[in-house]
């Protein structure tokens, strides 16, 4: 690591995982998951660098080069992993912002080992950052970070962006230290949602909770004012839509149909193995089609990815073993000697077998019951340059918004599912170009690139002067 940097992401994990080489030696690949795909690219490119955990409790590590970035690793205990990690971020935080479809746990000792180990990300942040640098943090694990570190360090330029839904002010008045959040939150100079309706949700929070007055997108304090703004997250659209024209990944996804046994429709789900994607209500709308005989059997089969996910979260235990019940239970019914209805796999793949799984696939299936964006559904659309395949997408994921032409559903209403599939699967070639065309028009032109230099821009803008509110006409009270 060469000293300060101008650029810097904080993060909960870093953008890396170790690997053990069969001869005993470690080394370290980029991470799956959504916040990684789209960030690191655009730090590559700013040769940023980059703080968080590294994955591994009880261990401290000096900072590394890797991928041209410089990562620090901030080092977490088994305890606050329990705390922090499992307990507040995702037992509480994750639960309660995604239209708390889980119960949230609250408990005291959580929230103590979350405020702490922030001080440790803030800390490390203000260390590393040069005199003015522009620090982003991201997402729901780190929402103290920004006043943390604003006290440290306050010539730093301080946004925030938060990957998932930003909850109404009734859900998130039942936070017990829903005051000590928003107070986090406000250290920064932008804070970012994916949709309009989450930075509404904010700043009216901020109105309701502490009286601050706001006008448009900007909230006025005493001293200073804080922007909030959408800035919906995207994929490297350019990226997957060379791979996917490259002979082998063409080979392997005619070879993939062929393994599946050639069905008319392969039907697709890839989704972290997580309570808030739908998975069962998609399964279960998919076997009544069988059930109900609109599927003729070895007609369509079912993929589904569910990569493991926060596996030492009760949730996500139960959440595990409901899936592959119900697996089994339409396999069981609907199988033959031939024929497999449900292909299901608690596995994570790399990005070309993945990218080789979208081309190959008829119909992705994204019906979350709440989701702040949803990359899988963009990523999608990125690999069918041919104009062929149909999106099914859920009205409560991000993605909707911009994917008007999506089959939309709500995840909820099993009928309304189950229609929506067999239109996608019944729809003429000419149907499927007509929508597939305006959905790569708008991941081609809004892609992560997109995404990041916006953000960036917006918060190294100069913010209006805090005077203006003696003009504004407030919305106050
Ligand atoms: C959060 C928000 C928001 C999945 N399995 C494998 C794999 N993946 C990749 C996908 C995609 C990413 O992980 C998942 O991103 P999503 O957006 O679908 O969902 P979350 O993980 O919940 O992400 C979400 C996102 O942050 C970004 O802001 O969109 O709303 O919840 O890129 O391709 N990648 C590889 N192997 C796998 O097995 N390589």
């Amino acid at each position: 690591m060469t000293g300060r940097s101008s650029y810097l992401i904080v993060a909960n994990r870093l953008p890396v995982d170790r690997t053990i080489d069969p001869d005993g030696t470690a080394s370290w690949r980029r991470s799956p998951g959504g916040l990684v795909t789209a960030i690191a690219p655009v730090m590559q490119r700013r040769h940023g660098a980059w703080a968080g955990w590294h994955g591994a409790p009880d261990e401290k590590l000096e900072p590394f080069e890797q991928d041209g970035m410089n990562l620090i690793p901030v080092a977490l205990s088994a305890e606050e992993v329990e705390l922090y990690y499992e307990g507040f971020s995702n037992a509480t935080l994750w639960p309660l912002y995604h239209d708390a479809v889980a119960p949230p746990v609250y408990h005291r000792t959580m929230w103590d080992a979350y405020r702490l180990v922030n001080e440790r990300f803030a800390a490390a942040a203000a260390e590393i950052a040069e005199e003015g640098a522009v620090v982003w943090v991201q997402d729901y694990q780190l929402q103290l970070v920004p006043s943390m570190l604003r006290k440290l360090r306050p010539d730093l330029r301080i946004g925030f962006f938060l990957h998932i839904p930003f909850p109404p002010v009734e859900l998130f008045w039942r936070l017990p230290w829903r005051k000590d959040l928003v107070e986090g939150l406000l250290g920064a100079d932008l804070v970012g949602f994916q949709l309009p309706g989450g930075a509404s949700n904010f700043r009216r929070l901020c109105r309701r909770l502490l009286g601050l007055p706001y006008k448009g997108n900007e909230i006025f304090l005493d001293d200073r004012v804080v922007r909030t703004q959408a800035f919906p997250i995207s994929v490297d659209f350019g990226q997957l839509d060379s791979l996917v024209r490259e002979p082998h990944i063409v080979a392997r996804a005619k070879e993939i149909r062929s393994e599946l046994g050639e069905p008319e429709h392969v039907l697709l789900g890839v989704d972290r193995l997580d309570y808030t994607k739908g998975i069962g209500q998609r399964l279960e709308a998919f076997g009544e089609l069988l059930k109900d005989g609109r599927l003729r059997t070895g007609e369509a089969v079912f993929v589904q990815i569910a990569t493991p996910s926060r596996e030492r979260v009760d949730e996500y235990r139960r959440l595990r073993d409901d899936i592959e019940l119900q697996v089994g239970r339409i396999n069981g019914e609907h199988a033959t000697l031939g024929y497999q209805p449900v292909w299901y796999f608690h596995q994570s793949y790399n990005q070309e077998e993945l990218a080789a799984l979208y081309l190959a696939a008829d119909v992705m299936v994204v019906t979350p019951l709440r989701d702040g964006m949803n990359l899988v559904a963009k990523e999608y659309v990125s690999c069918h340059h041919d104009l062929s395949g149909a999106l099914v997408l859920s009205e409560f994921a991000g993605a909707a918004d911009e994917l008007r032409q999506a089959y939309l559903v709500n995840p909820y209403d099993v009928e309304d599912v189950k229609r929506q599939m067999l239109a996608a699967m019944r729809a003429t070639p000419h149907e499927l170009a007509r929508r597939m065309r305006t959905m790569r028009r708008r991941v081609a032109t809004y892609d992560v690139d997109r995404w990041a230099s916006e953000f960036l821009t917006a918060l190294e803008s100069p913010a209006s002067e805090p005077a203006t509110r003696h003009s504004a006409s407030w919305r106050s009270g």
